[in-house]
């Protein structure tokens, strides 16, 4: 039927069977031979709705997902075959990877998409269409260059609907329009990501890299995902998308609920509208402000019947993103709103005169927009057991005392349709044969595998599999970044956004002390491959050095006669969804090193872990449930926990000088990156800033946990060559994986916060 199908379509398109179609022709073929079958499939109804709000959607590239969720990509593999084609070719050729998020948070919002659709749950995404989305990463003189990324063609994935809103800020008023992307499940029900645009926007503003007029926001508003914030233009435009985001998002919501013939003063028993980070908050007063100038409500009315539609996601602790903004930049962008904020903080005021913290506009009247959703919502939920905990306790304890029933844990997960029958046929082809094909609907039968951890057939087939796809990651990066790598040694990965408190400079400090210790003679049985992949947010100049630090290491360690046999190092360029889906399954050591409170969760350590490497991590975020479910002897965790970190931020007493004194270890780590050697290949002026930013400050405590690191890293290498417990270790690391399922997560959410039927 479909091979049919397929056939015909390439016939009517472009005048030729299969066989005779390009990649190019064969892509725009399947792109809408997977449109019209996404179409056809079965719709979700329901007279409850969840609108997911979000400023990311990081949905990768869509084809292979899309077949495998229509359950057709085998026949369509074979009819390529057949003519020496592949699923995997075509798309990694021809399909543009769409760039509408940063990291964990829009990856976590996309895998949210792929199992509320699964589950048949009746909702949307909503966000924005950045034209350009994150910046696309180059390097130049071991610098990080950022270059527009142009991902929206006539062959993409987006539909264009008639649907359009008005959009009064300050100064001007803008009229939006509405895109769609079909999301498929497992099984083949489809819900949309609505994605809003500007018709006004101009991409030819751009000029070189990713520079263009903030001021311009007719012409701009849609380009870019969070456009540098390092000055009031840039802070402006972030609320001005923000706000584009939440209008439309209100207009959209009350007119479906209209539409569906519902009252409004019902609106919470219909809509469930989940805010992802304080991004979206402003949904809050722009709901109220409708209900109340255009519906004919009374304030307090609205006041109840929104706070009773809210719920707020925190996906972070680090005070930088609690978003707080000045009420001048309020009052520019959004002045129909400003009075309704007031209106909201002065009941709050009232009500806590003397609990200052809880307010939601502060002395130096900035606006916090985390007390706005907790205040009026009906959920606060954090995305992992501890992080949780560190908001009930710590981070939001006052608004934990006031309101214990709102706050609850809804631990991460991912779509195991993406991050392992798509991007690891070969081990969800092996776990077919092993344990059945239950585990797709139901990951918690993955556990069924540890009935052959003593199988030597399962774990010589799962090392097979994991060398086979390490031999495929080593020519993909051959022909990205035209180095050789070999896949005899250990593939030891670190995967994620360039941030201080991931620590990815204490990875780059054990390196050198790596070389210094090979150079001194003393040298690793087995050879390791350091992979990194990061980009780092344009604005931040610590997190740019840290970039180049590591691209400096590996120009001197690859190239060092002495050295370059034993360890290799690189840093790939332009990480992204795509890269990630051939990393985490070569991957042998997942580096999950952030400091002890400092990541929420993680999402890439379950990506790693299903796909059977093993963690080598702090207790932080979801490692700390990882490392529940396999237990100490499948897990290498190290370094100060989360309580002792909090206590050093309390009692201000952490002093990095003193450790880099007292350590000789650290000190010639540390020393290192302004060495000669170092400053023959690297630009002074970085290297010596990030020098000084580990003697004089080192916010992020690198220098606590570097001893402790370096043992443990010794521990692990050591363990690898214990081949018979290594393969266990990777079996029982994917058998308790099903735990994080994003499935999983999305029936916490719809049982405790949704209730959608
Ligand atoms: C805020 C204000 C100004 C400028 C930027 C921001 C901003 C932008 C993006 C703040 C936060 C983000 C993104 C945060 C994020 O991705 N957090 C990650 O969320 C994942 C999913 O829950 C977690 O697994 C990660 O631990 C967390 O870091």
């Amino acid at each position: 039927m479909v091979k049919e199908r397929f056939d015909n379509l390439c016939r009517r398109l472009y005048g030729r069977p299969v066989f005779q179609c390009t990649n190019h022709e064969l892509f725009h073929v399947l792109l809408t031979l997977t449109k019209d079958l996404t179409a056809e499939g079965e719709e979700i109804h329901s007279d409850r709705k969840l609108y997911y709000i979000s400023a990311e959607f990081l949905i990768g590239k869509l084809l292979s997902n899309n077949l495998i969720n229509l359950r057709i990509y085998e026949e369509i593999e074979e009819e390529l075959n057949k003519c020496g084609k592949s699923i995997a070719v075509i798309e990694d050729e021809e399909e543009p990877e769409p760039s509408l998020g940063n990291g964990g948070l829009g990856r976590l919002a996309a895998c949210f998409l792929d199992s509320i659709a699964t589950l048949g749950l009746n909702g949307c995404g909503v966000g924005l269409n950045y034209h350009f989305g994150l910046f696309h990463q180059a390097f130049r003189e071991h610098l990080q260059c950022e270059e527009k990324n142009e991902w929206i063609t006539d062959r993409s994935w987006l539909k264009k609907t008639n649907i359009s809103f008005d959009v009064c800020f300050g100064d001007e008023t803008v009229t939006s329009e509405l895109y769609t992307i079909d999301v498929v499940g497992y099984g083949g029900k489809r819900i949309p990501l609505q994605l809003f645009d500007l018709k006004t926007v101009d991409e030819s503003i751009v000029k070189s890299g990713i520079d263009f007029d903030k001021t311009a926001v007719r012409k701009n508003l849609t380009l870019f995902l969070y456009p540098d914030d390092s000055d009031e233009a840039g802070n402006l435009l972030r609320i001005y998308q923000q706000y584009f985001m939440v209008s439309n998002a209100a207009q959209l919501i009350i007119k479906e609920t209209k539409e569906a013939g519902f009252d409004l003063h019902e609106l919470h028993r219909h809509v469930i509208i989940q805010i992802n980070d304080t991004h979206p908050t402003m949904v809050i007063p722009e709901l109220i402000r409708i209900l109340t100038q255009q519906e004919e409500f009374t304030f307090d009315d609205a006041i109840d019947v929104v706070s009773k539609t809210c719920a707020y996601t925190n996906h972070t602790i680090l005070s930088e993103a609690l978003e707080k903004w000045p009420l001048p930049y309020l009052d520019k962008v959004v002045p129909v709103l400003v009075p309704i904020i007031k209106e909201l903080a002065n009941r709050i005021k009232k009500a806590h005169p003397d609990k200052s913290e809880l307010w939601i506009i502060d002395d130096e009247k900035r606006v916090h927009m985390a007390h706005i959703d907790i205040h009026y919502g009906i959920s606060v939920n954090g995305v992992a057991a501890i992080h949780t905990d560190i908001l009930k306790n710590t981070e939001l304890n006052q608004f934990y005392k006031l309101y214990p029933e709102r706050f609850n844990n809804k631990t991460n997960g991912i779509t195991f349709r993406r991050w392992l029958l798509s991007c690891n046929r070969e081990l969800s082809g092996l776990l077919d044969k092993t344990i059945g094909t239950g585990y797709r609907k139901d990951a918690t039968e993955l556990k069924k595998l540890l009935d052959y951890r003593d199988d030597p057939a399962v774990l010589d087939a799962i090392e097979k599999i994991k060398r086979d796809n390490k031999e495929k990651l080593v020519s993909y990066i051959e022909k990205q970044e035209n180095i050789h790598l070999s896949a005899d040694s250990i593939f030891d990965i670190q995967v994620k956004r360039l941030h201080e408190y991931k620590r990815q400079q204490m990875n780059a400090l054990y390196i050198i002390h790596k070389y210094l210790e090979i150079k001194a003679g003393k040298k690793p049985v087995r050879p390791i491959t350091f992979i990194f992949g990061a980009k780092a947010a344009p604005a931040y100049v610590i997190a740019r050095d840290i970039i180049h630090l590591i691209l400096v290491l590996s120009e001197i360690v690859n190239n060092d006669p002495e050295v370059k046999d034993f360890i290799k190092v690189i840093m790939v360029s332009n990480y992204n969804v795509s890269y990630a889906e051939k990393l985490i399954p070569a991957c042998d050591i997942s580096e999950q090193i952030s400091l002890a409170s400092k990541e929420a969760s993680g999402t890439s350590n379950m990506k790693f872990m299903l796909n059977g490497a093993v963690t080598l991590g702090t207790d932080d975020g979801a490692n700390v449930e990882i490392h529940e479910l396999v237990g100490d002897d499948n897990i290498y965790i190290f370094g100060a926990d989360a309580d002792t970190v909090i206590s050093h931020y309390k009692n201000e007493d952490y002093v990095s000088a003193e450790l880099y004194e007292n350590s000789k270890v650290i000190k010639e780590a540390v020393d290192f990156i302004v060495s000669d050697k170092a400053l023959e290949i690297g630009h002074k002026e970085n290297l010596e800033r990030l020098y000084n930013e580990f003697l004089n400050k080192d916010y992020f405590m690198t220098l606590l946990d570097l001893e402790a690191y370096i043992a443990k890293k010794e521990e692990i290498f050591a363990d690898y060559e214990n081949r018979e417990k290594w393969k266990r270790m990777s079996l029982i690391n994917i058998a308790n994986a099903g735990f994080f399922s994003s499935d999983r997560t999305i029936e916490q959410y719809n049982r405790d916060i949704w209730k959608l039927k």
